[in-house]
């Protein structure tokens, strides 16, 4: 069997060795043009290039969450795209996206401009009755990120194309209830797939839905949110701050406004990384399930776009 790697950013030798080493068997080399033909490609972000020569794929693995940039190129009618289902993201997800709340609610970044001024000062408590916070998108990493907030009592509701059942969460679906959903929001949580449903979704009238003195915290796609409509909410006070991990452009041009904004925090794409032996362990039982000829979980829908 033989495997091809290639990645734009990740660690080639670490990956390559680990799929090796998971895969004795196998012959895995990093792709390059004029390569050998593999039986599966290992990818992220690759050009389009690697899909017109591999013709003989039988399954093409996902090494992130998000499979916008693949779903970009022209893939072989039939050839399985498999993503990582969770592979330790959805913990780090939890954890950013419960940090990023609790830091507004709790107003810990003021407590620490109060510290490093050396002042002893309380503020009030906050009521989190008043902080629903609203989940966009239910996948396994929305699931995972609903039910933490819900552990810290906030209200949370989520949103997703069809409609779910989830203990504890008061779920919204379909076009006819983003609006209310939006409406009962104060912290609104972006964790859809980039699609041309969802690409600029976030914009001016939909950021005027959400609860005065709203929260923005996007951990998606740069696409999702109109960067200027953003700005203007923030601007006339209707949302209080905003939390941003991706961006339209990464990483983020130094003159983009966004860097030097008072209620702007942005981290640089890293809310949930993925972890390279977790994600070796699954994609290398889903090539042996394969194998078997068994269905694999993670399959993409690429009419969905996800
Ligand atoms: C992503 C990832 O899809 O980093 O954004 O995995």
């Amino acid at each position: 069997m033989r495997v091809v790697y290639y990645s734009v950013d990740q660690d080639e030798a670490g990956w390559i060795a680990g799929l090796q080493a998971a895969l004795p068997q196998a012959q895995v080399t990093l792709w390059h043009s004029g390569c050998a033909p593999a039986d599966y490609a290992v990818v992220w972000k690759p050009p389009q290039q690697l899909l017109d020569e591999q013709r003989g794929l039988r399954a093409l693995f996902n090494t992130g969450a998000g499979v916008d940039a693949l779903l970009k190129l022209h893939l072989p009618a039939g050839l399985p795209i498999i993503r990582l289902d969770d592979a330790g993201m959805s913990v780090q997800m939890a954890e950013y996206v419960c940090h990023a709340v609790i830091r507004h609610f709790r107003e810990f970044a003021a407590y620490e401009a109060d510290m490093h001024a050396l002042k002893w000062s309380f503020r009030k408590p906050r009521s989190r009755l008043d902080f629903p916070v609203g989940v966009l998108g239910l996948g396994v990493l929305g699931q995972r990120v609903a039910r933490a907030l819900a552990q810290f009592d906030f209200p949370v509701h989520g949103w997703s194309r069809t409609a779910k059942v989830l203990p504890g969460i008061t779920c919204h679906a379909g076009d006819a209830q983003l609006d209310a959903f939006l409406s009962a929001s104060r912290v609104v949580v972006c964790l859809l797939p980039l699609t041309a449903q969802t690409e600029n979704l976030l914009d001016a009238q939909r950021l005027a839905r959400l609860r005065p003195g709203g929260y923005v915290i996007n951990v998606a796609r740069g696409a999702h949110v109109v960067d200027a409509d953003l700005l203007a909410h923030l601007d006339s006070g209707h949302l209080a701050g905003a939390t941003l991990d991706v961006f339209r452009v990464e990483p983020l041009p130094q003159s983009h406004p966004f860097w030097n904004h008072p209620k702007i925090t942005l981290t640089p794409h890293t809310s949930a990384r993925t972890l390279r032996s977790e994600s070796i362990a699954q994609i290398v039982a889903k090539m042996a399930a394969i194998e078997r000829g068994e269905a694999v979980a993670g399959r993409v829908d690429t009419d969905q776009g996800y």
